[in-house]
């Protein structure tokens, strides 16, 4: 068993970035609903961000997603982060909601968009040299609906191609995070629908190349612990973006539709060194119907609970039940830790660092909610598209 210590700092080190779209309004294809007191500006997305890291001690970066997040000047946006306590993380570009990458973006028939897509993405590196953040996130929207539509092996020459060129537009510092997903928005194929494509595409480009898993990116059924441990043993682990899922990508509270995935999940991470090496942790999540910033506590606060579970996982008893073959006790060792519950150690390691014991009640005496509710009257608030 890892010492109560040791659990207790592994824990007080952890980060988890939070993404300044969650703080904005969201919803389905269906509708968008719109809440009171949402941020109208990255600096107010900024400010609930704070809050978050405020209560939890947690959350200590806020990811952009550009253009949602533009402004004139991002050195100044840098500046006005630390001045509330946070600071810019990950860079998410975003060659998705623009009429000209209806067919895809680096991946388009036509090199004209395809151009503009990798002039977008030179964008976010310019944008990473001003804020100081290491990471840069690609997502491609980038597929096809039906067969025949295009090259598909063509597709991978284009991806190749811009991918290369980003990859060399870095700074020794900075990192190209790629993240897969197998649907959505193209019914088809997708150009980078899973891990092993991402994977060989970091493989080709460098170290500096990482494969992001997004918990909501895999179709039912698939074991991610198990991509995990392979990324890890392979080192190519770049960052997670968090979020459940029952159905699609659900774009759910991280820990919520299943505790004991993210249970799994945090075991290979600790299990692969993951916990104390580059892997960004972060969220990736739409607060659709619930409060947006006491949802984000809750997120950070269920992967906290889950790491505290897959630290106290008794790794000799384990091994020893491994290696003979004791199948039962095997399990039993790994569900003896799921089933701790971790909820008054979280909150002694919080008192410790001066925190609250429970954030979410604590967030809630602030008057916090109150106030943005009071004050952010008129404008035009944040959310997709905006
Ligand atoms: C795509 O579904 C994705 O997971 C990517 O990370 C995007 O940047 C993000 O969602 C937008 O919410
Ligand atoms: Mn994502």
């Amino acid at each position: 068993m890892t010492e109560p210590a040791a659990v207790k700092a592994a824990l007080k080190n952890q980060a988890v970035e939070t993404p300044s779209w969650a703080y904005g309004n969201s919803g389905t294809r269906f509708k968008v609903f719109a809440q009171a007191g949402v941020p109208r500006t990255p600096q107010e997305k900024l400010e609930d961000a704070a809050k978050v890291h405020e209560f939890t001690g947690a959350a200590p970066t806020v990811a952009l997603h550009i253009p949602w997040d533009k402004v004139d000047d991002y050195a100044a946006l840098a500046e006005f982060a630390q001045d509330h306590g946070v600071k810019l993380g990950t860079v998410n570009s975003n060659t998705f909601q623009d009429d000209d990458y209806k067919l895809g973006s680096v991946c388009h028939p036509d090199a004209a968009v395809r151009r503009k897509a990798l002039d977008h993405l030179f964008e976010c590196v310019d944008i990473m040299d001003a804020t100081g953040s290491r990471d840069l996130k690609l997502w491609f929207a980038d597929g096809t609906n039906y067969p025949g539509q295009d090259d598909v092996r063509e597709r991978q020459d284009r991806l190749a191609e811009a991918l290369a060129a980003v990859y060399e537009r870095l700074g020794d510092d900075q990192r190209l995070l790629l993240e897969y997903k197998f649907f959505e928005p193209a019914f088809y194929t997708t150009d980078v629908p899973d891990w092993g494509t991402a994977y060989a595409h970091c493989l080709k480009l460098g170290p500096r190349a990482q494969v992001v898993v997004d918990t909501g990116h895999h179709a039912p059924g698939t074991n991610i612990e198990f991509i995990v441990a392979t990324l890890l043993r392979e080192g190519r682990l770049g960052a997670f973006d968090f979020n459940s899922r029952f159905y699609a990508d659900d774009d759910l509270m991280v820990g919520a539709a299943d505790p004991f995935q993210l249970f799994r999940i945090m075991y290979e991470v600790i299990r692969g060194g993951g916990l104390t090496s580059d892997v960004a942790f972060m969220l990736d999540q739409c607060h659709n119907i619930e409060a947006k910033i006491p949802a984000i506590i809750r997120s950070v606060m269920n992967v906290q609970e889950a790491t505290a579970k897959a630290l106290l996982v008794d790794r000799e008893a384990l091994a020893v039940a491994q290696r003979s073959g004791d199948v039962l006790e095997a399990n039993a060792v790994l569900m003896d830790a799921y089933n701790t519950d971790v909820r008054p150690l979280l909150a002694e390691v919080r008192e410790e660092l001066g925190l609250d014991g429970d954030p979410i009640a604590a967030y809630r005496r602030s008057g916090w909610a109150e106030r943005i509710t009071a004050e952010r009257v008129g404008g035009q608030q944040a959310g997709w598209g905006a």
